[in-house]
């Protein structure tokens, strides 16, 4: 059997635009920690470039940065066997990033849908760089000529977007050079959606804190919420399909089965004709015991800041050695003299 043309590699990354919320760890940290533990090479990025397509106090932004760097490793990351670091630290990221957007069409990129949600009716006034943010997603990827890309369903359109710029890139340089992206989408809770509204996405930048689960929450708080989520009178049917128009319930159900390591059916079964008097209780109680241990170690690592930049820094000199020769190559293909010594 000939070898794959490019080797089995996993590269995702999360935005430091505010505190990580369930929706980030079930659609997204829990499954990075399945594949590093599967074995396969695991590259995971805060994506600190991207935050800032919308403004981010300085501050803040450190502080978030490192919070979710600490959320990766309490969640279960190991920074010796996948590599972690924030993407502004390799520079290989921004630099293909630009080579991309001269590859994208306006057309593609008119088409997200996600920068249609957050431009809403103000799109004269977002960044440019917010409009480019899907051609940047592509470089972080390809920057490591990684094949899959384990992702919440929201990015599916962005890896679609990806795949197409691998495409054109090989077809217009007549080259091989791109593997064409695998998005991995899997889990009983690929879209979590917010607490109150259940036809909204559980998002870290929702202005309401009621609507999400922080990894920051503690144990009263995450048992709050829960019991303050919006549902509706009826009690929970014996089979999915009767979930249909209750999105709000549906979302609660979705959770427990994410958290529990369940399908959704089984779920509904063992809870076929439940009050939420009943329902929501459990729920908080399997919130608790799979979140709070992830915090407590959270809070222990945010006391020794210099050590996650440590971590940060050496992630991103590993990153660096992937990364800075396939983007050499890609100065090459595309034709820029590269002369400079040293
Ligand atoms: N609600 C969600 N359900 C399942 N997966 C989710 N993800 C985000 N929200 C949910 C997944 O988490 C990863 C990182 O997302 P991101 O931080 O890059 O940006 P996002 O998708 O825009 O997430 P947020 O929380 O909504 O951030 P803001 O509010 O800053 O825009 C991705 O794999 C994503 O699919």
């Amino acid at each position: 059997m000939s070898a794959p043309a490019f080797p089995t590699r996993i590269f995702s990354g999360i935005q430091p635009s505010g505190g990580l919320t369930l929706g980030n760890y079930l659609g997204a940290l829990k499954r990075f920690v399945e594949k590093q533990d599967e074995g396969i090479e695991t590259i995971y990025c805060m994506v600190d470039m991207h935050a800032i397509t919308v403004w981010q106090d300085p501050e803040k932004l450190r502080q978030q940065t490192r919070e979710g760097a600490a959320a990766f490793i309490a969640a279960g990351i190991d920074p010796k066997r996948s590599i972690l670091f924030n993407q502004s630290q390799v520079t290989a990221h921004v630099e293909l990033g630009w080579i991309f957007n001269c590859i994208a069409r306006m057309g593609w990129m008119s088409r997200m849908t996600q920068f249609k949600d957050k431009a809403g009716k103000n799109s004269e006034n977002v960044s440019l760089g917010l409009f480019a943010y899907p051609s940047l997603m592509a470089a972080d990827i390809l920057a490591y000529k990684a094949t899959h890309v384990p992702v919440g369903d929201d990015q599916k359109q962005h890896l679609e977007l990806c795949r197409d710029i691998a495409i054109k890139f090989n077809n217009d340089y007549k080259v091989d050079f791109f593997p064409v992206v695998e998005p991995v989408i899997e889990g009983a809770a690929t879209r979590v959606m917010s607490l109150r509204d259940g036809t909204k996405k559980m998002s870290k930048s929702d202005p309401s804190d009621q609507s999400r689960i922080n990894l920051t929450d503690d144990a009263d708080t995450i048992a709050k919420k829960i019991r303050k989520a919006k549902t509706d009178p009826e009690p929970l049917p014996d089979n999915l399909a009767d979930l249909k128009d209750r999105p709000e319930a549906k979302n609660l159900v979705n959770i427990y089965a994410a958290l529990a390591g369940h399908t959704a059916e089984q779920v509904i079964k063992d809870y076929a004709g439940a009050q939420f008097g009943t329902f929501k209780p459990a729920l908080a109680d399997l919130a608790v015991a799979k979140l709070e241990p992830i915090t407590l170690e959270m809070n222990r690592l945010m006391q020794d800041t210099a050590e996650i930049d440590r971590i940060l820094g050496e992630g991103a000199e590993r990153a660096d050695t992937i990364a800075r020769p396939i983007v050499d190559q890609v100065y090459d293909i595309v034709g820029m003299i590269r002369s400079r010594r040293g």
